[in-house]
């Protein structure tokens, strides 16, 4: 049914039809795709051919879920999410530095890499990186931005030195309340020296353990994709707060106010509002977006797999919580009418995502749907259908759902 209204959809004006069926159809949403979307566009070589492309200028690249099966994301499988262009020419990693400056810092501090290498201990830490606008194509009507289902995440190990560091030898202010970052990269309409983006977090946030200036990924330099020669990394909050290409950081008196902190961007209403409904873009109507909600990914089987009757099928996957634990994750069979409890490993160390498991054995032969659901250390959950509307399209934590045929 869900299928047939969507093909008519697809072949008639979208928005008027929208508007009618919305109401009607609380939670209309797209069934688990048998096919996959075949990529538009042309990969450059260093991607997997199995990557969604959603736009190229800026590059904004998406792995589908059976793709991130692996325990650590290789660098070849991690999304990309620029809002600008990557820098040109050639990046020389003994020339670049990092300025550490702002109003409330003690002294302004410019280090080279090498210099950082030296001068602080290195840490490694496994860190999950998720775009805020991950999932942002579930929410009808459709809001503006890149249209991610379910693969704008990763967790990779990145190695550098601890923010907190570097800041302890810059010294604070007593005012130090924020961080924001400045990046390398150029401006889609190539204005010089126009930010590109510029976010932050608060400074504790900033000064947790795992908060690293990272130079590596997976033990090699960082892919120029991903932030080379220097990024910020910072797990467990939207990924557009891991600044890459990193040139400078500003400690603040007050909330960062860089590129892409104010009006709808990365925030969310205060109060609930009807899906489609217009809210004045006011710091009074809007609150910032901290760390991400649970949420857990099915990576085994790809959807769509076609099992023989009569064998057990083992499906994994991994399960995030923004800064805290997930403490449980549980699949479904039977849309959401019964949940069977999964295997779950402990992260890695802190904002690292968890891997789960569950051997199944399917009774009967036919179209089956699998579900995931995971629970956070507080007790939160993920909703099964698309969360409270936003404008930005942010934060849909949905269940990932997969198709499986029985034969
Ligand atoms: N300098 C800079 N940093 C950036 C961005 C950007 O466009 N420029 N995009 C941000 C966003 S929105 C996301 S989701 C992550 C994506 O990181 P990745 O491309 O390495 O996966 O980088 C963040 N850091
Ligand atoms: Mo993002």
């Amino acid at each position: 049914m869900i299928q047939d209204r969507r093909d008519f959809l697809k072949k008639s004006t979208y928005s008027t039809l929208l508007g009618l069926i919305i109401p009607n159809v609380p939670f209309a949403q797209k069934t688990p795709q048998i096919l996959l979307k075949p990529a538009e566009g042309t990969l450059p070589d260093w991607k997997n051919k199995e990557l969604i492309i959603l736009s190229d200028k800026p590059w904004n690249v998406e792995t589908p879920p059976h793709l991130l099966d692996d325990k650590v994301t290789p660098v070849e499988k991690m999304f990309i999410r620029n809002n600008g262009l990557i820098p040109e020419g050639n990046i020389d990693i003994n020339t670049w530095t990092l300025t550490i400056g702002g109003e409330s810092v003690k002294t302004t501090k410019t280090f080279k890499i090498k210099e950082l290498k030296e001068k602080f201990k290195h840490y490694t830490y496994q860190l999950t990186l998720e775009c805020g606008g991950n999932g942002r194509s579930g929410y009808f009507p459709q809001t503006s931005g890149n249209q991610w289902e379910q693969g704008a995440v990763s967790c990779a190990e990145w190695t550098g030195v601890r923010l907190k560091d570097i800041l302890a030898d810059v010294g604070l202010k007593d005012d130090a309340v924020y961080i924001g970052y400045y990046g390398k990269d150029i401006h889609l309409s190539r204005t010089p020296n126009k930010s590109v983006i510029s976010r932050g977090v608060p400074i504790k946030k900033a000064l947790e353990d795992e908060t690293l200036i990272a130079w590596a990924v997976n033990g090699k330099d960082i892919p120029l994709e991903h932030g080379f020669p220097l990024r910020l990394v910072i797990g467990g909050w939207p990924a557009s707060v891991s600044g890459k290409w990193l040139d400078k950081i500003v400690v603040r008196n007050k909330e960062h106010d860089g590129e892409k902190m104010s009006g709808h961007s990365y925030r969310v209403p205060i109060h609930p509002i009807e899906p489609g409904e217009k809210l004045a873009e006011t710091p009074e109507n809007f609150k910032i977006i901290g760390a991400m909600p649970v949420k857990s990914l099915i990576t085994y089987p790809k959807t769509g797999a076609v099992i023989d009757a009569g064998k057990t099928l083992t499906l994994r996957g991994h399960a995030w919580a923004g800064d805290l634990e997930v403490k449980e994750v549980s699949l479904s069979i039977d849309y959401g009418v019964t949940w069977k409890k999964c295997n779950l490993e402990a992260p890695k160390n802190r904002l690292a995502w968890q891997h789960w498991s569950l051997a199944l054995d399917f009774s009967q032969k036919g179209y089956f749907e699998v579900w995931v659901k995971a629970t956070d250390s507080k007790g939160i959950t993920q909703p099964m259908v698309i969360p409270q509307w936003n404008p930005g399209g942010y934060l849909n934590n949905a269940c990932h759902r997969i198709a499986v045929k029985i034969v």
